[in-house]
């Protein structure tokens, strides 16, 4: 077996003071904040996708990354690929990896033969696996990208492409499980629609669900106890993605009864792109009970794309990880940089530095949102500035004891109440944070 990256040696933490570029400043895998290791709270997962196969192109060109792993043969190249992964995830520290199907191994003359050539790589992953430790955080399938594709997979108009969906899910599913996967992603790819004059929207929803189903129930059948996941996004490569925001997400769950198997995987670049921030997508997750995993990447705000950079942002990887931190932390998700290097960043060396910056960004970020809820000031804001809801009238409202009536009684002896409110000090609380973070 090749070495792929013999000028990069394991990365080590030599901590703030280093200028070596190829070095953690801020990830220290063992280190302990808040009674749990740094790799514990941040369970980072290599993106297959971007990192062993996205070589740069663009609609404007050709790739500038070589991502061919030496190999023109596609199954030796998808061997290849298990090789550079696993040396990258060694030499990061890296101990999960998420996947497409059609990443580990592309599509073949037949069904069958792809099937059979996926198998092959998923064993040789899982030979990989036991040597290392190394495991699988989630696994999806490519739904999007082949032409059978172009009007959706779950919500084709063609009921042939919905089996041959359902096939190539079934496959993915069983990859997963074979690879010890304690989460299966359905991210939309073309589930949604260009125009609203072909499209009969409630068919495609309802199928989408059927779809869901289907997968539940054969994946609990062959012994996946993990989250199955749904990741938002509002459009791309759709004008309308159907699972727009966490919000819909939650309402279509709700609607199929779909809500006790899944969880969602929050991207921050999708979230940009439906207008939210990253934490407002994480919170309306995390209070509805349904945070499952995270997309670590980031958008350019100038750019209304998803550009998937890796995430640098300090400022939204601390409120990201005071959110994870809220939620209790992860359970069966991660933190999967679905992020790839710039276009004009194309050497091999590029991917070390781009995972680096990432994973001390989320480093910093943790310790942050630590130290935010260590320090105290705005959780006991907040509980302040609720603090009427806890006596009176508040609790008779909470205790279902205050209804209508009692409650226009009340208002009528009390007055006018402007007065019983107080400053909302956004300013102040942000300064709160800049105190915080630039103390750390
Ligand atoms: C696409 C995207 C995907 C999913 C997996 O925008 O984020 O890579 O994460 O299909
Ligand atoms: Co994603």
């Amino acid at each position: 077996m090749s070495e792929y990256f013999k000028n990069i040696s394991k990365i080590k933490y030599e901590g703030r003071n280093s200028t070596e570029p190829l070095a953690f400043k801020y990830y220290d895998p063992d280190q302990l904040i808040g009674g749990k290791t740094m790799k514990e709270h941040l369970k980072f997962a290599l993106s297959w996708w971007h990192t062993m196969g996205g070589d740069g192109t663009d609609m404007f060109g050709v790739g500038t990354a070589d991502k061919t792993w030496g190999e023109s043969d596609p199954a030796a190249r998808s061997k290849a690929k298990v090789d550079a992964a696993f040396e990258i995830m060694d030499k990061l520290s890296i101990e999960y990896f998420c996947f497409h199907d059609r990443d580990l191994s592309p599509e073949y003359g037949s069904l069958a033969e792809t099937n059979e050539k996926l198998d092959e790589v998923t064993d040789y992953i899982a030979e990989k696996q036991k040597e290392t430790g190394i495991k699988c955080l989630w696994g999806t399938a490519k739904c999007f990208d082949h032409p059978r594709y172009m009007h959706g997979a779950g919500t084709s108009p063609s009921a042939d492409v919905f089996a041959f969906t359902a096939a190539q899910i079934k496959k993915a599913i069983e990859a997963t499980v074979k690879l010890g996967g304690n989460g299966y992603v359905f991210w939309g790819g073309r589930e949604g629609y260009e125009t609203l004059l072909n499209t009969d929207m409630g068919l495609e929803l309802d199928n989408m669900a059927r779809l869901m189903h289907m997968a539940v129930e054969y994946g609990r059948s062959i012994g996946f106890k993990g989250d199955f996941y749904i990741e938002p996004k509002p459009k791309e490569p759709t004008k309308h993605q159907y699972d727009f925001d966490t919000a819909t997400v939650l309402g279509f769950l709700r609607k199929y009864g779909l809500e006790k198997d899944f969880r969602m995987n929050i991207e921050a670049n999708h979230a940009t792109l439906a207008q939210h921030t990253f934490q407002h997508e994480l919170r309306v997750a995390r209070v509805n009970g349904v945070f499952g995993s995270i997309d670590a990447n980031q958008g350019d705000p100038l750019l209304g794309w998803d550009t998937d950079q890796f995430p640098t942002n300090i400022y939204d990887a601390a409120l990201c990880m005071y959110e994870v931190l809220k939620a209790g932390g992860f359970t069966n998700g991660g933190l999967n940089f679905d992020a790839k290097a710039r276009r004009g960043s194309f050497t091999q060396e590029d991917i070390f530095f781009s995972y680096i910056a990432g994973m001390d960004t989320f480093a910093l970020g943790l310790r942050i949102a630590q130290k935010m809820i260590d320090d105290g000031r705005i959780d006991k804001f907040i509980a302040d500035r609720y603090s009427s809801w806890n006596t009176g009238i508040g609790k008779d409202i909470i205790d279902g004891k205050a209804g209508f009536a009692e409650l226009e009684k009340y208002a009528l002896s009390k007055g006018e109440v402007t007065s019983s409110l107080s400053s909302g000090r956004q300013e102040m609380l942000e300064a709160y944070i800049n105190n915080i973070m630039f103390s750390i």
